[in-house]
């Protein structure tokens, strides 16, 4: 059957290696294709990390992970990895190419995918200014691209995937407020077809989601709508309001 992209954390408990405490507990969660969930929390509480167990960075401790039905553990790694497009939280470029760094996880995809997906990203103008186009260098790292370059080219890289799922680790907090509203507004057809988990900050970000998860020391602590929880919340409120 072709990958849908429901993504289900059932009773998830993840303990780092080495370290005494799990830092998720009792995670329940379901995202679904056609819709964003957002994940929101204090530092510290354990969004990052329940993102990487989806891609099978680490592998939980307790409970399953599920994607379409079928536990994480029973995909091929690769085949996992090609279902799922992550942008983390800090953005890494390879060595090479811009068209090298959008082709990592997808060789075969053409120049006119690398602009649309640079478009969305909304990484197309510079790209376009830089006398080599696609071919421009990337320096060690990204060095000679900003900050929040960076993070866009991680974004269209993510996009060249063609994922049916997208995870998105406080991707939009180190954009401008213009930016960061017209990358959510080219990413809607996206996630109209692919389930798009996003750890956000921003209120604007978090009231257009389908559904919010409020995590508390790697507790789930509301599960909502941003009205639902402003109504019922208490963490969530003092959230948005900070
Ligand atoms: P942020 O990005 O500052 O808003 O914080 P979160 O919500 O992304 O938190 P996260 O998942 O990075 O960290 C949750 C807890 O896990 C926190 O107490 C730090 C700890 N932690 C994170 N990464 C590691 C790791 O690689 N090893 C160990 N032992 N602990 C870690
Ligand atoms: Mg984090």
């Amino acid at each position: 059957p072709p990958a849908r992209g429901v993504v289900q954390l059932q009773d998830v408990e993840f303990t780092y290696p080495g370290a005494d405490d799990p830092v998720l507990s009792d995670i329940n969660l379901t995202a679904r294709p056609g819709g964003m969930t957002a994940i929101v929390g204090s530092t510290g509480a354990g969004k990052t990390t329940l993102l990487s167990l989806i891609p099978r960075l680490f592998d939980v401790t307790g409970g399953r992970v599920l994607l379409d039905g079928l536990d994480i553990r029973e995909y091929d790694p690769a085949q996992l990895w090609e279902r799922i497009g992550l942008i983390p939280q800090k953005a890494f470029l390879f060595t090479g190419t811009v068209a090298s760094n959008l082709r990592y996880g997808n060789p075969d995809a053409t120049d006119e995918e690398l602009w649309r997906a640079l478009e969305i990203a909304q990484a197309k103008d510079f790209v376009a200014e830089m006398p080599e186009g696609l071919n421009a260098p990337v320096a060690q790292g990204g060095s000679n691209v900003s900050g929040g370059q960076r993070q866009r080219l991680a974004i269209a890289r993510a996009l060249v995937k063609q994922a049916p799922v997208y995870l998105f680790d406080d991707s939009f907090s180190a954009l401008d407020v213009a930016t960061d509203a017209r990358l959510r507004r080219a990413l809607r057809p996206i996630s109209a077809h692919a389930t798009v988990i996003v750890v956000a900050q921003r209120v604007s970000t978090i009231v257009d989601a389908d559904q919010i998860i409020v995590l508390e020391n790697g507790r789930v602590v509301g599960t909502g709508t941003h009205d639902e929880l402003l109504a019922g919340c208490a963490t969530y409120v003092e959230i948005v309001q900070s």
